[in-house]
């Protein structure tokens, strides 16, 4: 899904749109992009110089109330894609609060090269920092960037469906793809697999009565 969205945003980038609203998200590759390269790696720490490297940077524009964002407006909070220089393009995985995350750069000097970018202070979040202070919106955004875990069949929605598909796995009846976002192998017992709604390293029944409980709003 996260895949298909990326291949129509660069090819509508590559037809000259400036901008194009995705979901509740407004995509800019254009000169207020560029304004915001600069601010975002400055708000950041970074040298000038350092601007120099950084050869590809994608933008997500949002509001925090959820209204659209617009050429002349400043948007509240600004989503990038961010990589330095000399990376290259490997995807790299990373379990962040309920979701894991994905970045097109595993050579990144950076956690992951995922961050969220405050108009109002200058102030930049990491992804996992934005998690942290569950900023406005932050579902949205790690729906956007990555998978709940415990979603199973992606259609970014946890419920009984996803409880049901482990169990209907562990029988060998069916199969969760991937077990994870796609661009990722995974072992399981790696942190980062979709299915391991309880994050104990292992696939299996608890995890499905996991979902089912927290469905119903009961620890597990
Ligand atoms: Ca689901
Ligand atoms: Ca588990």
């Amino acid at each position: 899904m996260k895949r298909i969205i990326s291949l129509i945003l660069v090819l509508l980038m590559v037809m000259g749109l400036c901008s194009v609203t995705v979901g509740a998200f407004n995509y800019a590759q254009n000169g207020l992009s560029q304004k915001y390269k600069m601010e975002f790696i400055l708000a950041y720490g970074l040298s000038e110089e350092d601007f120099d490297y950084c050869r590809y940077i994608n933008i997500l524009e949002y509001n925090a109330d959820g209204s659209e964002t617009s050429d002349e407006a400043t948007p509240d909070y600004i989503l990038s894609y961010f990589t330095m220089g000399d990376s290259s393009f490997a995807y790299a995985a990373e379990a962040i609060g309920d979701y894991v995350v994905i970045s097109n750069s595993i050579n990144s000097p950076y956690e992951i090269a995922l961050f969220v970018f405050s108009t109002k202070d200058n102030t930049v979040f990491t992804l996992r920092e934005a998690w942290d202070a569950q900023l406005p919106r932050i579902e949205e955004i790690m729906n956007f960037t990555g998978e709940r875990i415990g979603d199973v069949n992606y259609d970014d929605v946890l419920n009984i469906k996803d409880a049901t598909l482990i169990q209907k796995a562990l029988s060998d009846i069916d199969t969760i793809k991937d077990d994870g976002i796609p661009y990722v192998t995974y072992k399981e017992g790696d942190p980062r697999c979709i299915s391991d709604f309880n994050r104990d390293g292992e696939r299996n029944i608890k995890d499905a009565t996991a979902i089912q409980k927290h469905i119903v709003g009961l620890a597990f």
